[in-house]
């Protein structure tokens, strides 16, 4: 299939610069505008495993994403005319959002059959898929949901691990249990003002803009790497009186440096800003969140990766994201994810 040109302005293209520099030599430049599917199997040489397998899933979690951000559009809209919709959206007839991309989520995967099990915000224990997929998937179905109703945008972070069991046999928790540094996978989904999926597989990130007309994702960036050098800096400063010390003593010289703060509260849309233009966000322990707010498994763990292949950095200010080894599904950590020489920064006080 050739790949279709579809000219789309927003904020994303303008600012997008093919970086050829870091392109390695064994693979060509792709064309901007070229679909997912096509953009996959061209490169199928980058994913570990059977390309059509993370073809497939990366398939499922666009679909499930093109239900969820036609829901997230309507949402909006009755939310913003207020008495309206509160009789049709909540109770028995219209299931909360997250619970609703849950669900989407969900069903493509298992439909897809590539993943035995599902890690998810939403669910207590993981869902046993089946039993002859080779993939775990991780997952926030819907990150920063509360903003829904005031129109700020909101994502998706997924990760791909592949099974540590043998195909056929039981999950079991080492197969659940992974490192962030195993993830074969992972990215985020943004509604935005445009909806983007990002995602790596380990050689790179690579940007796609979905077009609603077309139902289809497009390549917008390939190769997206983080300037190394950013500053601005997202941290909710409502907290700051329970800051550790450390992470007052930075906030402190971000404001003599005259940095700029930048804090949407929705982490997928904070975290990609930074991707763009350079910048570090900060979740650390508080008095409320000892351990910090965000979780390993399904939010922590697919942006340190893809922080990283793009040349960034991310800790829980002691240790490598990725090197921490899960103890329960839902474990909380204190989070510094962004540009190198800023993370390198925050953690050195
Ligand atoms: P706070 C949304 O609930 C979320 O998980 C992230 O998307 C966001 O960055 C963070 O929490 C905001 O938390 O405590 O600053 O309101």
């Amino acid at each position: 299939m050739q790949s279709i040109f579809v000219p789309m302005i927003s904020s994303q293209n303008t600012s997008i610069k093919l970086n050829t520099a870091s392109m390695e030599s064994s693979r060509i430049a792709q064309p901007i505008g070229i679909a997912l599917d096509r953009f996959i199997k061209n490169n199928q040489d980058e994913f570990a495993f059977a390309s059509g397998e993370l073809s497939q899933l990366l398939r499922d979690i666009a679909l499930a994403s093109k239900v969820v951000n036609r829901e997230i559009n309507k949402a909006g809209l009755i939310d913003i005319m207020g008495g309206m919709g509160s009789q049709n959206n909540t109770g028995d007839d219209q299931q909360k959002l997250d619970v609703l991309a849950n669900i989407r989520f969900t069903r493509a995967l298992a439909k897809g059959g590539e993943a035995c099990a599902l890690i998810s915000e939403e669910n207590e224990s993981y869902t046993d898929l089946n039993n002859d997929g080779k993939y775990v998937i991780a997952i926030d179905p819907l990150d920063g949901s509360s903003n829904i109703d005031v129109n700020v945008s909101i994502g998706t972070i997924f990760s791909i691990y592949r099974r540590k069991t043998k195909v056929g046999t039981p999950i079991s928790e080492e197969d659940i249990l992974q490192k962030g540094s195993e993830q074969v996978a992972a990215g985020y989904i943004l509604y935005g003002s445009s909806t983007m999926l990002v995602y790596t597989t380990g050689h790179g990130v690579n940007c796609f803009t979905y077009e609603p007309s077309l139902g289809e994702y497009f390549l917008s960036k390939d190769r997206l790497m983080m300037p190394e050098k950013g500053k601005i800096y997202s941290i909710n400063e409502g907290s700051a009186n329970s800051f550790p010390d450390n992470v007052k003593a930075y906030v402190q010289f971000c404001k003599d440096n005259q940095y700029t703060a930048r804090y949407i509260g929705s982490l997928v849309a904070d975290f990609h800003r930074n991707m763009l233009k350079g910048g570090i966000y900060i979740y650390p322990s508080t008095a409320k969140d000892p351990n910090g707010k965000l979780r390993l498994m399904y939010e922590c763990n697919a942006l340190a990766f893809v922080a990283e292949q793009a040349g960034g950095l991310a800790t829980d200010g002691q240790k490598r994201i990725l090197d921490i080894q899960p103890t329960s599904l839902h474990q909380r950590v204190p989070f510094y994810v962004g540009s190198k020489n800023m993370v390198e920064k925050a953690v050195s006080y």
